[in-house]
């Protein structure tokens, strides 16, 4: 297997799971600065030019999520969890996407990756938008934590990766974790775990 990635977000929950699961899988960095992930190698790869794709064997995968998924079922990891409990994880997959990880994501964008890639100031106006989201939904994700180890009980699941995955960047993102202690605390014990800590290690 191979797993393309990038230093960034939604790459870095699929380089943890590649990690905890402990599969043989080959990392291959893509440098975005370069354009590597539009050239038609790639582009043969994932056509929406992004990081993550994964190779294994003659299929291909794109989608962080989906990558995810793939890996913890190869490896028959309880990351993947069985039965009802698939429908939580697809739960929380969706609510990362169109709630907490969008307006979360778009304080990385805004922080992190405008300065990185020489793409001018942070839009104030985006970042007060995502901030008041960002707070609406960390609210209900403290909430939820605030009774449970993990998102769906006492279980890590990839669920937790998909939700958790902006979290790393949250001091650079201006990510205000400091308001949500269960989610701090949650994300403290994600900190435990050596493929959560360093996903991209050489
Ligand atoms: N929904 C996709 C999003 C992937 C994505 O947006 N990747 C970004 C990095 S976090 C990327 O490769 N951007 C490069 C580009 O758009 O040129 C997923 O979860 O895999």
């Amino acid at each position: 297997m191979k797993l393309y990635f990038a230093e960034t977000m939604n790459s870095y929950k699929t380089c943890a799971v590649a990690r905890y699961v402990d599969l043989d899988v080959k990392f291959h960095r893509l440098d975005l600065k370069k354009g590597e992930q539009r050239t038609p190698e790639f582009l043969a790869i994932n056509p929406n030019g992004k990081a993550p794709a994964l190779v294994d064997g003659d299929r291909t995968i794109w989608e962080s999520n989906a990558i995810m998924c793939h890996l913890a079922i190869r490896a028959g990891s309880d990351l993947w969890p069985q039965g009802d409990n698939q429908v939580e994880v697809v739960r929380w997959f969706s609510w990362a996407a169109d709630h907490f990880c969008r307006f979360a994501g778009q304080l990385y964008f805004e922080h992190i990756i405008r300065a990185e890639f020489g793409m001018g100031d942070p839009d104030p106006e985006a970042v007060e938008e995502a901030l008041g989201y960002v707070r609406r939904y960390g609210a209900i994700l403290d909430n939820h934590l605030e009774s449970r180890a993990y998102l769906l009980g006492d279980t890590l699941t990839i669920a937790d990766f998909a939700v958790a995955t902006v979290l790393p960047y949250a001091e650079g993102a201006n990510i205000p974790l400091s308001e949500f202690p269960a989610v701090e605390q949650w994300h403290d014990r994600l900190m435990e775990l050596p493929a959560w800590q360093s996903p991209f290690r050489g």
